[in-house]
């Protein structure tokens, strides 16, 4: 069965947010309406990210919030998140698989055709692709794939495809009507003032 994995998928940064914890973060994207959340952070030291992910994890339980760890299976798994989210050159998702065990979400980014159709073969509930427009949230981004690819990759993948990067309000509908599953956002959240209301205002662009 294929995974039910909202409209708006918000990922964390705690320094485009200005703030201390990434559980202030989550508490106000699930305020707007957030119900799938990825704690994405390359830079806190491990023992401290921990505390912060358990405290989150514990919110989003309470909340029925589905909490993913971006890159690390170690933390993921340490702090009993629901899943984690695997990078090309993170652990494989096999190995993912493995150490989360059958009932997790283990989720892989891809960035070209050829990486979405060899993820067919791969135990991963989704996956995301991108970036579909420049962005500078990631360091060393792959090239910008566009609307036309991202649409041959919603056609190749048996899974459902999150876009991702460089993705704002206005360019919401137009992902979603490639065939996207779901829309990731960093910066375009991050970046504002008022994050739930933020979140709201891009649940509504959704349309559904
Ligand atoms: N992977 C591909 S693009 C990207 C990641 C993590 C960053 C997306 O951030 P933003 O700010 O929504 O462009
Ligand atoms: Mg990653």
């Amino acid at each position: 069965m294929k995974i039910p994995i909202p409209p708006i998928y918000p990922i964390t940064d705690k320094g485009l947010a200005r703030t201390a914890t990434h559980l202030a973060v989550l508490r106000e994207l699930a305020r707007g309406g957030a119900t799938w959340v990825q704690i994405r952070d390359k830079t806190t030291p491990a023992g401290e990210l921990l505390v912060d992910l358990r405290r989150c994890v514990e919110f989003a339980e309470r909340r029925a919030v589905t909490l993913i760890v971006d890159d690390r299976c170690d933390l993921a798994l340490a702090a009993g998140a629901r899943g984690v989210h695997l990078g090309q050159e993170d652990l494989p998702p096999e190995a993912g698989r493995l150490l989360l065990g059958p009932g997790a979400v283990v989720g892989y980014s891809t960035h070209t055709l050829g990486q979405v159709r060899r993820s067919r073969a791969l135990p991963v509930d989704y996956i995301g692709f991108g970036p579909v427009f420049p962005t500078a949230t990631k360091d060393r981004p792959a090239p910008a794939v566009g609307l036309g690819r991202l649409a041959a990759a919603c056609a190749a993948s048996t899974v459902p495809v999150v876009a991702i990067g460089g993705i704002g309000i206005d360019r919401v509908a137009g992902v979603l009507a490639s065939g996207a599953a779901s829309v990731a956002v960093i910066s375009a959240l991050m970046g504002s003032g008022n994050l739930a209301r933020e979140m709201e205002r891009f649940l509504r662009a959704t349309g559904r």
